[in-house]
């Protein structure tokens, strides 16, 4: 059975964050606001009326924050960049001290040995934007393939691989179909044209960063769906929860054609968004990598409520996280090798860009450490098993803004963070992911190879 040290040479280590989650300086420097503002302003959106205003400072603590990466030894460091920061208001012109920070942090990693891996929309959209409606409106695709070539101009020569939008199953769901992220819309399924133009967004730009001779990948959150039992009903409920979750944003991206969306409802031309040459745009046979975040698999039953084709069911006699999440760590080996048989030769290498877990444990994290290894070592054995996995970042660095949860009751960091004061503490899984990385790489030495570049 591998184990996480069998991880090939060359496998690259490292930490992921996202800007709003992390930065603060909410309206410094020309930062225009996000729907992430917007939407923390709300009464009762996020639990304890929390902000990502100051989070963890992030802004201006980012020589500490390299400094404890580099303690780690990474290879990779996954961060994005506040689209609101470039362009405050989404279009026109360039804020020039907001493309200065992400060019300082860029050197102050590369100074260490860090490659900088950008992803260019983790959610924080231009509130004008959103003003104009956000990712329903087509001409939001078009804005964000001028931003990618803004910021890939000023960065490209540094930056080799770009990850165009994070976990857009996540945004159009929680943001556009049940209103629990930003920007807070409650359309359920006619939520699914915010899909289409995020695809539209990711193809665009994809081709912008391409034609500048850059790397391209999409990271989504993907997840292994089981039927509950057998039955035709609960085979048919997983059918149409897979289609939504992993097929709808996947199969258009790698295959150039969508799912049949019939079990959801949804019309073919996905309520008159597709228009005739959008799936040619989507498509990127080229990609350059698939961007996996894995968290736990996904037990699906058919529906007791006639609204929706599924219910989602919890999987019993497993831990679970803080947050509730099942920890199945094997789900991530049926993901990866199910991926290797749905797009066969039209996937990509694939790389986990998040995998992690939030735990009420304070310094002594045993229970992420336990949670990280078992994943890894599922890792090696799917590696082992022929999938071409590249690298794997976990999430998170510290511990940050966690969405709707807010600050304190989600901690995914291998950092412990006191919001109160920003002080930063390593907590036991930071010591044990440094030792891990050191020991692969120590091994992968001894055997001839070398590691990192
Ligand atoms: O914190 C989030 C991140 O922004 C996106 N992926 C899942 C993480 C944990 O919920």
């Amino acid at each position: 059975m591998p184990d996480r040290y069998d991880l090939p040479a060359g496998f690259r280590w490292g930490v992921a964050t996202a800007a709003y989650q992390i930065e603060g300086a909410v309206d410094e420097d020309g930062r225009g606001p996000s729907v992430w503002d917007t939407f923390t302003a709300r009464s009762g959106a996020i639990r304890d009326g929390h902000t990502g205003a100051v989070a963890c400072d992030h802004y201006h603590r980012h020589p500490e924050d390299i400094a404890l990466m580099h303690g780690l030894g990474l290879d990779g460091y996954r961060f994005s960049i506040a689209w609101p920061r470039i362009q405050p208001t989404g279009a026109g012109p360039v804020n020039a001290a907001g493309l200065a920070f992400y060019d300082r942090l860029v050197d102050d990693l590369l100074a260490v040995g860090i490659t900088p891996l950008p992803t260019l929309f983790h959610w924080d959209l231009p509130q004008a934007l959103e003003d104009a409606g956000g990712w329903l409106n087509r001409d939001t695709a078009y804005r964000f393939a001028e931003y990618a070539a803004i910021v890939a101009d000023r960065l490209g020569d540094r930056v080799p691989a770009w990850i165009t939008l994070n976990e857009p199953f996540v945004h159009t769901v929680y943001g556009y179909a049940m209103g629990i992220h930003a920007p807070g819309r409650t359309l359920m399924f006619e939520a699914l044209p915010a899909a289409h133009h995020q695809l539209l967004g990711h193809g665009l730009a994809a081709a912008a960063l391409h034609e500048r001779g850059l790397e391209v990948m999409l990271s989504n959150n993907l997840t292994p769906v089981e039927p509950a039992t057998p039955s035709p009903a609960d085979a048919a409920a997983a059918a149409a929860y897979d289609t939504l979750h992993n097929r709808l944003f996947t199969d258009p991206v790698l295959l150039g054609r969508y799912p049949d969306l019939a079990a959801l409802g949804v019309p073919d031309d996905i309520f008159g968004a597709v228009r005739p040459g959008d799936l040619d745009l989507i498509h990127t046979p080229g990609l350059d990598g698939l961007g996996v975040n894995y968290y736990n698999p996904t037990r699906v039953a058919a529906p007791t409520d006639p609204g929706l084709p599924f219910d989602l069911l919890d999987i019993p006699d497993v831990p679970h996280t803080a947050f509730g999440w099942p920890v199945v760590p094997d789900g991530l080996r049926r993901l990866l090798t199910g991926l290797r048989i749905r797009y066969g030769t039209a996937l990509p290498p694939i790389t986990m860009t998040e995998n992690g877990c939030s735990t009420t444990e304070d310094l002594d994290d045993t229970f992420r450490i336990d949670y990280l290894s078992a994943h890894l070592d599922a890792l090696a054995t799917t590696v082992a098993e022929g999938v071409d996995v590249r690298g794997y970042y976990t999430w998170s660095l510290i511990d940050n803004f966690e969405w709707a949860e807010g600050l304190f009751s989600q901690r995914f960091g291998l950092v412990h963070v006191d919001f109160a004061t920003q002080r930063r503490t390593p907590k036991a899984s930071y010591a044990w992911y440094r030792d891990l990385i050191a020991v692969h790489r120590a091994r992968c030495a001894k055997e001839g190879s070398v590691t990192s570049p």
